[in-house]
């Protein structure tokens, strides 16, 4: 039983249930996947690797911590004033997951007083693993990760992406083409913990989407954070539904001002 809240032992704790999960979702998706039901719109799926995958990390943080709660994406739940929340996205990038295409991943973060203190993002189909404590810097294995020294947005990598509203995505597109003219490209790899942990890397400039939920980018935040990114919404506004935007203090400004221009958080 895990009794001490210290980072580095709730990351530990972290990757562990992270690295199982994965093997899960991994072992699942040989079996064969077929959506099991939809959310909010007829493309937002869920499989029944993303609700066994997260009962799984249930389970297993509820064994080494039975006092947490616990926020995921598919059972919700996470209120209480239990001294540790974990947020969980057990399969982020799931239309990836549906499609075998190699870009999805368990993300999991541990809160401590409302601040992300420990986060882990392991890309299930790959393997890839990055981790990050408050503090203590980000890490792409043993390899401590350091966000882009780029200055000129004009030769930007972006990564974005789109929801699962019709209309949404439609002013999404929008926003995607007036400002595609001002940066060096576009990447939509389809999995926001993924993209801000590639931000960590320097692998993309910046990052920015409207509409992610506490479990898309609690873990890949911080590793963005600890890598030296600015993680915002807009106008001084924390990340989160309305609008977040990951990349380092030499394009946060620049990309700041297009989004705004461009009203990158309005729409439907
Ligand atoms: C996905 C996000 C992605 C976004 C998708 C979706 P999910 O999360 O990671 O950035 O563009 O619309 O929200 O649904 O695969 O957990």
């Amino acid at each position: 039983m895990v009794t001490m809240d210290r980072p580095a032992d709730l990351l530990a704790l972290a990757v562990s249930i992270a690295r199982s999960a994965s093997e899960l979702a991994v072992r699942m998706r040989a079996e064969g996947v077929a959506a099991v039901a939809t959310k909010s719109t007829a493309t937002d799926v869920v499989t029944a690797a993303d609700r066994a995958v997260e009962r799984h990390v249930r389970e297993a943080l509820h064994a080494a911590r039975p006092g947490d709660t616990v926020l995921g994406e598919e059972y919700g739940g996470g209120s209480g004033d239990a001294a540790v929340r974990w947020i969980l996205d057990p399969i982020d990038g799931t239309v990836n997951y549906l499609y075998d295409l190699p870009q999805y991943a368990v993300s999991l973060a541990a809160e401590v007083g409302g601040e992300v203190i420990a986060g882990v993002v392991r890309n299930a189909a790959t393997g890839k693993e990055w981790t990050a404590t408050r503090g203590g810097g980000a890490f792409a294995g043993d390899r401590r990760l350091a966000a882009s020294g780029e200055t000129d947005l004009g030769q930007a990598l972006v990564g974005t992406g789109f929801g699962y509203a019709a209309a949404r995505r439609s002013h999404q597109a929008k926003v995607v083409a007036g400002l595609i003219g001002h940066i060096r490209d576009i990447r939509r790899f389809g999995a926001a913990s993924i993209d801000l942990c590639l931000v960590a890397e320097g692998a993309l400039d910046a990052y920015y989407e409207k509409g992610l939920n506490p479990w898309d980018h609690a873990a890949g935040g911080l590793i963005a954070a600890e890598a030296g990114a600015l993680v915002t919404g807009l106008d001084g506004a924390a990340p989160g539904p309305d609008m977040l935007i990951a990349a380092p203090s030499g394009l946060h400004e620049q990309l700041h001002a297009r989004l705004s221009e461009l009203d990158a958080a309005g729409g439907p």
